[in-house]
């Protein structure tokens, strides 16, 4: 009788532990949306990595069933299934009936489990419409099952015999309809934290199935032996790689973990991804801080050492050597602090030293025995300081150019109105060409700004050396709007950029830069739809003593074929704007009655951008042949 009441007292407990998660779900997982539907899945899961972290498992499998339900298997030890002593049940019902019991079990390890909300098997069964857990265990099979949000409907039973080698648990949910918004999982987000995990555990065979596709019954299986390493090949596929081996680092102190794995790209963004014990730690922490200060230290010594770096070069920053970095860190803690608002950057300041050690300790071998890796990382760095300063010079210009303007226009000839609905700037090649320009221009309202050809040469012109160059920087000081940060579109002078170039080469050339430099820097100017091109006319025709002149040669035939016969025709192509004088570059392209923009949209800088990526190379030729062949979207512009 006694011992009756007390099973019914922890009972009544247990209940009221149960009923609390469902009345706040969100307090345990999130959301009931479908985030958090998703999450329950690897509230289980967690259960089996930590098994696989003790090292007891090396298989888990995910599948879901035709009904939406979740199985989770592992082949790890089975949970306990003796009679646990402070509630009565067994261990089995006490994990899944009481509220944070999970973690008070294990004996050391790390404990995935419990990460960002504290919660485990015990949520997952209180939010679901039934839950059966199966144990396999010392040659049998043990299975108890729950109902409506954890009430036990069979205590831990023995149902039969298994193989004695045979051990794990396999666990099946449904999620209860009543607290989530959808009950339909989706296949593509429990595949990518699967991967995910297959690339945080290494070693360890993760698969995952889905039953309600009928021609689906292989599934994924992902298991990689070498872990984060893999993880960062896998980010950087389609990527180019400026070196071949991944750097993979790891150390260990105090039953803390710690591995790193390193590949840097030609790309200018850096993937940085760090976790502690499984969870992604979005906002950083001690051990992202340990790895950015060694690496930043480490490269800088080096590059001193080996005089890449001269005396009067200033330092790389932690900015300069993520440039194309691609980097996972991974830590495994017994006792992890997450700190923040999400609970998502880790605080404990031991790691910090740790991530320090090992990977300053790790890279700085890396680069004394691949000399060739290491120049080609330190170079990488070194560029990405030059654009760094470059850029911040181009911003110190314009913001003086506010003080003292006629200092910093250059050759600019600015139009005599300061009204910029009515004002527009023409960019003009070439100095003849600029004359030209000058002398047909309406001075009213239209500003001529000339380019010299050579100086835009793109030849391995980096954007830094783009800014470096003195007529970009008037372009700058011309638009009024400032750069990077500083940057204003309101301020814009300019209501029609309008870029008047050959259709030759050279014109590309200028035309790429000029669209590159307006995509990286002034985008919303291009956005707002701003920056047009001029469109010069292909030829000119004079039949009798009309003169015209026509943009393409479907206009030219066109025109050609309505002439009268028997009066003198002539057809001259026209070679550039320089040969033109002022008065017909005046009729031709720029009076606003006659003239044919084409407005620039942001595909037309993003095509030039990417042209411009692929003509950083060294070689010449292939350059120039790139240029000629690709280009034609940039000539399109003058039909
Ligand atoms: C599909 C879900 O839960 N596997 C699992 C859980 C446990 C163990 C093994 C386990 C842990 C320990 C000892 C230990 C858990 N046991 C407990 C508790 N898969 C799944 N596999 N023996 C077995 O931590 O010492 C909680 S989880 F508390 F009962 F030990």
């Amino acid at each position: 009788m006694n011992e009756q009441e007390h099973y019914n007292e922890s009972d009544i407990q247990v209940l009221e532990g149960l009923e609390a998660v469902r009345k706040r779900p969100g307090m345990y997982i999130g959301t009931t949306d479908v985030k958090g539907l998703h999450h329950l899945v690897w509230e289980i899961v967690d259960n089996s990595i930590d098994e696989a972290l003790a090292g007891y498992c090396d298989n888990i499998e995910i599948v879901i069933n035709k009904d939406n339900s979740i199985t989770v298997k592992d082949n790890g030890r089975g949970i306990p299934v003796g009679k646990h002593p402070k509630t009565g049940l067994s261990t089995v019902e006490t994990v899944y009936t009481v509220l944070h019991a999970g973690g008070k079990f294990g004996g050391g390890g790390y404990k995935v489990s419990g990460g960002l909300h504290g919660v485990g098997a015990s949520v997952v069964n209180a939010l679901s419409k039934w839950t059966t857990v199966t144990v396999y265990k010392d040659g049998q099979i043990h299975e108890a099952k729950f109902k409506n949000g954890g009430k036990i409907e069979q205590p831990l039973t023995v149902i039969g015999d298994c193989e004695k080698e045979r051990t794990g648990t396999t666990v099946t949910f449904k999620p209860d309809p009543e607290i989530f918004d959808t009950d339909i999982y989706d296949y593509e987000t429990l595949k990518v934290r699967t991967r995910e995990l297959a690339f945080l555990n290494k070693g360890l065979k993760l698969t995952l199935r889905d039953d309600r596709d009928e021609e689906d019954t292989q599934g994924d299986t992902f298991h990689y032996e070498g872990g984060i390493s893999e993880y960062v090949r896998f980010i950087n596929q389609g990527k180019t790689p400026i070196h071949e081996d991944i750097i993979h680092l790891e150390g260990e102190k105090d039953g803390v973990f710690f591995e790193v794995a390193m590949q840097y790209n030609t790309s200018y963004n850096s993937n940085i991804y760090s976790f502690v014990n499984n969870i992604n730690t979005h906002d950083g922490g001690t051990h992202e801080e340990g790895v950015k200060r060694a690496l930043t230290r480490v490269i800088n010594n080096y590059a001193r050492k080996a005089g890449i770096l001269k005396e009067k070069d200033e330092s790389l920053t932690g900015d300069d050597v993520k440039e194309g970095i691609t980097m996972i860190i991974s830590c495994k803690h017994p006792n992890p602090q997450f700190e923040g608002q999400t609970k998502g950057r880790l605080g404990n300041s031991e790691v910090r030293k740790l991530a320090d050690s090992v990977f300053a300790d790790g890279f700085e071998n890396f680069l004394l025995e691949n000399p060739e890796d290491a120049r080609l990382i330190i170079n990488k760095a070194m560029l990405a300081s030059r654009a760094r300063n470059a850029a911040k010079r181009a911003r110190e210009i314009t913001r003086k150019s506010e003080i003292n303007q006629t200092t910093f226009f250059g050759k600019l000839s600015d139009c005599k109105s300061k009204d910029p609905k009515v004002s527009e700037i023409f960019i003009v090649e070439g100095d003849s060409a600029g004359g030209s320009a000058k002398k047909g221009r309406d001075s009213m309202t239209q500003a001529i700004l000339p380019l010299r050809g050579k100086i835009l040469n793109v030849e391995k012109a980096r954007l830094d050396r783009a800014l470096g160059n003195e007529e970009i920087r008037t372009i700058i000081t011309a638009f009024g709007t400032g750069i990077g940060e500083d940057f204003n579109l309101d301020k814009l002078r300019y209501d029609k950029i309008i870029i008047m170039t050959d259709a030759d080469v050279d014109g590309s050339h200028i035309r790429v830069l000029l669209l590159t430099l307006f995509y990286r820097f002034f985008k919303p100017i291009v956005e707002a739809g701003h920056v047009y091109a001029a469109q010069p006319p292909l030829y000119r025709i004079m039949h009798g003593k009309t003169r015209k002149y026509v943009l393409n040669d479907e206009e030219k035939d066109k025109y050609l074929a309505s002439l009268k016969e028997g009066t003198k025709t002539e057809v001259a192509r026209m070679k550039g704007l320089g040969e033109m004088d002022a008065e017909e570059l005046n009729e031709t392209t720029m009076d606003i009655e006659k003239r044919v923009l084409r407005k620039i949209t942001v595909e037309d800088c993003m095509a030039a951008d990417a042209i411009f990526e692929k003509l950083m190379g060294d070689e010449v030729e292939p350059r120039r042949e790139f240029i000629v062949e690709n280009a034609g979207y940039a000539t399109n512009i003058d039909i």
